[in-house]
């Protein structure tokens, strides 16, 4: 999965796609490197970003949408009236960093036969990182996923089309997003197919030392971890490399 953020205040990089034509060159960019599914994104989620307005979000997402339908593309929304829109002009996925857990949220979804991944979050992404606090993050976080596939079951969106993701960054500090990487295989009971969003992250950055654009090296490792932790969808800003580093772990796997 690869990652379009159509914001001019993005976390990793800064609003470089904000303009509509670059952000459709850059989705094509990242499809021709590999990328089976492009991720927009029109609402920044970094640790302290304000919200947008839902017109605003969708004035972002939607050009760009429209410019990319022979993509597969999953819209990263928190907003039911966004995800009823997206899906209308052709979206294949709903990233849903709030897990579904806005009001009408299901309603926006139940129809369609999108995908939709389901994302833990603890908190808001205004405040999530003052603080966080669990008692056994990889217990607290898998509880949350499995109630919150239930749930999503419960209101008739079939498993099949559910994805989960222990939502790495958000309300998490490093040693929880450590500790969750590294028991990621314990996620695999719940029988869901898994997304591991590593990339870039301030993680990567506390361990190495290095700001947001220097932080290759380290996602890559981090997204071989996620492979072995049993992760099918990596959401990475360096589709090419990372294709690389998955061609070398799928070799090893089948020796
Ligand atoms: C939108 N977004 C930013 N980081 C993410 C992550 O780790 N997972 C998912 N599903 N979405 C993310």
């Amino acid at each position: 999965m690869g990652v379009v953020n159509i914001t001019p205040d993005s976390f990793s990089d800064g609003g470089r796609y904000f303009a509509r034509d670059a952000a459709i060159a850059h989705a094509r960019e990242l499809a021709a490197e590999g990328a089976d599914i492009i991720d927009l994104g029109g609402e920044s989620t970094r640790p302290g970003a304000a919200p947008v307005a839902e017109e605003e979000e969708l004035a972002r997402v939607l050009p760009v949408l429209e410019g990319l339908g022979d993509l597969c593309v999953s819209v990263d929304t928190r907003r039911p009236a966004v995800m009823a829109a997206v899906l209308g002009a052709g979206a294949s996925m709903i990233n849903d960093v709030q897990a579904l857990g806005a009001p009408g949220a299901y309603d926006a979804v139940r129809e369609s036969k999108c995908a939709v991944c389901l994302m833990h979050m603890k908190g808001e992404p205004a405040t999530m990182q003052r603080e966080p606090h669990y008692d056994d993050v990889v217990g607290e976080v898998k509880a949350f996923l499995r109630g919150r596939v239930a749930a999503a079951e419960a209101a008739g969106i079939a498993r099949e089309r559910l994805v989960i993701d222990p939502g790495f960054g958000f309300g998490k500090t490093a040693a929880h997003n450590l500790t969750l990487l590294k028991r990621l295989d314990q996620f695999a009971d719940l029988q869901v197919p898994l997304l591991a969003g590593l990339s870039r992250k301030s993680t990567i950055g506390k361990l190495t030392g290095r700001p947001m654009g220097e932080r290759l090296a380290g996602s890559l490792a981090m997204a071989l971890l996620g492979l072995q932790g049993g992760a099918t969808i990596l959401r990475v800003h360096e589709v090419k490399e990372t294709r690389d580093v998955i061609a070398v772990w799928q070799a090893v796997k089948a020796a």
